[in-house]
């Protein structure tokens, strides 16, 4: 935890690269730069530098650095950088001079971020943003981490707090001043009036199908079907490179290969499964569980048959999958069959389609309305039709298409969400049952009874914003860091 020694650390990427970032942080950091540079800079402003080793004093590298005394910065430390050449030889040495130095030592994991975060100058939700937008691989993930990191649930969280805490003023004063004749009656109905309108607006803040937390971890689709459909062609196809391995012979995809996409902004997760078949294979049959297992948990499967071979279902559905969720057949190697052939395979996919003659827009905007995540098991069985060749691109274009507007009604909306992860949810699902609690008819004459509700309630939004109880929830957040964070 933490303790008073200077830590150190390369805050930029992998070397080699054209500048390497090291940052020095705590009490000793002006030290360090002195001992390194010979000189201390004017704070904050970028200043030539050449860096020695402190014992030898031979020359490392010429550098920019820069000092931020405390409290003004990053990590409310005194903070110095050194923006060296990013050369792994320039980086060892650097690291090695600040070694030598008494009192530093290399940052852990996430160091700089936690004694920003103990120093004040971050909220616990704003810790969590900085992870993502770290993270983030698409631009609306990036956007919904920098919202976080600005404070949009930690500004809600706060203002619920407040108003919890006058309103709990007002039933402590009625507690204490409750035989005294001039106390005012009405001070338990206001705190009440208050404690509704909380509850309402926190499960307002829930009810958002999931979209925050959906958006960092990216919809998931799942590519299933028997084997030598042309599964893991499809995914290399989709992913522009050769992910997966493809063969003639069937069975060759065991594990599921995943491969991460920007769709239109939105992250896709897609996964190469093993073809599904009966098999006596040990190393097969457990491929064929995994892919089950898979897809049956993907937010979307797409099941790849070859166009060829029209019987892909019977009555239980497809290739014993669950088939509740949004289950789109993709009729791929269309490129073998003959034009005439096509024409029909076509048309009779079409009539497989609730809707008839829907043209292939409406077909996608049926689904996205029918498959509000809250009402997706009203439209079971297959819901999208693809004709496509995954050996020659033909009918990919659509299929993608289509797969962005899904994973834009899946993770975006009208609103950007509040609660971005399962730990926000529970602490604002634990407000909102205290102040439940808090409203129920039996405790109208129990004041004591009301404060402890909104007291709970208070102490659930004080832990979401890491006000109190930090201790145990610390290490789970830091180990999403990097080192030199
Ligand atoms: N002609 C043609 N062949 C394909 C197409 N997609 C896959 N194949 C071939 O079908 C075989 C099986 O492909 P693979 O992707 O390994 O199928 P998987 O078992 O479903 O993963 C390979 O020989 C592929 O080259 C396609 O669209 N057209
Ligand atoms: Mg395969």
């Amino acid at each position: 935890m933490h303790d008073d020694a200077t830590i150190f650390a390369l805050s930029s990427g992998r070397p080699p690269a054209a500048i390497g970032v090291v940052r020095i942080s705590g009490p000793r950091a002006g030290e360090a730069l002195r001992a390194l540079t010979g000189r201390i800079p004017e704070p904050r402003m970028a200043t030539f530098a050449r860096v020695c080793d402190p014992e030898s004093r031979e020359p490392i590298d010429e550098a920019l650095a820069l000092w931020f005394p405390a409290p003004r910065s990053e990590t409310g430390e005194d903070v110095a950088e050194l923006q060296l050449h990013g050369g792994r030889a320039v980086i060892a040495a650097t690291l090695a001079a600040l070694s030598k130095i008494e009192g530093l030592r290399p940052a852990e994991a996430g160091e700089f971020t936690r004694r920003a975060f103990e120093n004040g100058k971050l909220d616990l939700t704003a810790v969590e943003a900085l992870a993502d937008l770290v993270m983030a691989e698409t631009q609306g993930q990036r956007r919904q981490a920098l919202r976080q990191m600005q404070g949009a649930l930690r500004l809600s969280a706060e203002s619920w707090r407040e108003q919890l805490v006058r309103a709990l003023a007002l039933i402590e004063a009625r507690i204490d001043f409750a035989d005294e004749a001039d106390v005012p009656e009405n001070l338990v109905e206001p705190a009440l009036a208050t404690a509704r309108a909380l509850a309402q607006e926190i499960e307002t803040a829930l009810r958002d199908d999931r979209r925050g937390e959906r958006l960092r971890e990216g919809m998931v689709v799942a590519i299933a079907g028997p084997p030598n459909a042309g599964k893991s062609t499809l995914l290399n196809r989709i992913a522009r490179r050769d992910a997966a391995i493809v063969s003639p012979y069937a069975g060759t995809t065991r594990d599921v290969i995943e491969v991460h996409l920007d769709l239109a902004g939105w992250p896709v997760t897609l996964l190469d499964t093993a073809g599904i078949r009966e098999s006596e294979d040990p190393i097969e049959r457990e491929g064929v569980r995994r892919a089950r297992e898979r897809a049956a948990a993907a937010d979307v499967v797409l099941w790849v048959v070859d166009a060829r071979e029209p019987a892909w279902r019977d009555e239980t559905g497809v290739g014993g999958l669950p088939v509740e969720r949004p289950l789109w057949i993709v009729h791929n190697k269309i490129d073998l069959l003959e034009a005439a052939d096509r024409n029909e395979s076509m048309l009779s996919s079409i009539e497989n389609c609730e809707s008839g003659r829907a043209t292939y827009e409406t077909l996608i905007s049926m689904v996205n309305k029918g498959l509000a995540p809250s009402h997706e098991s009203k439209f079971t069985g297959a819901e999208l039709e693809f004709n496509v060749s995954a050996s020659t691109g033909t009918g990919i274009e659509s299929l993608l298409t289509a797969l962005a507007q899904r994973a834009e009604y899946f993770l975006g909306g009208s609103e950007p969400a509040l609660v971005t992860r399962e730990r926000h949810r529970r602490l604002l699902e634990e407000a909102s049952a205290a102040l439940r609690r808090a409203l129920a008819p039996t405790l109208v004459q129990r004041e004591d009874l009301l404060a402890e509700e909104l007291r709970l309630a208070a102490r659930a939004l004080e832990r979401l914003i890491g006000r109190v109880d930090v201790e145990d929830v610390l290490d789970v957040i830091f180990r999403d860091f990097c080192i030199g964070k």
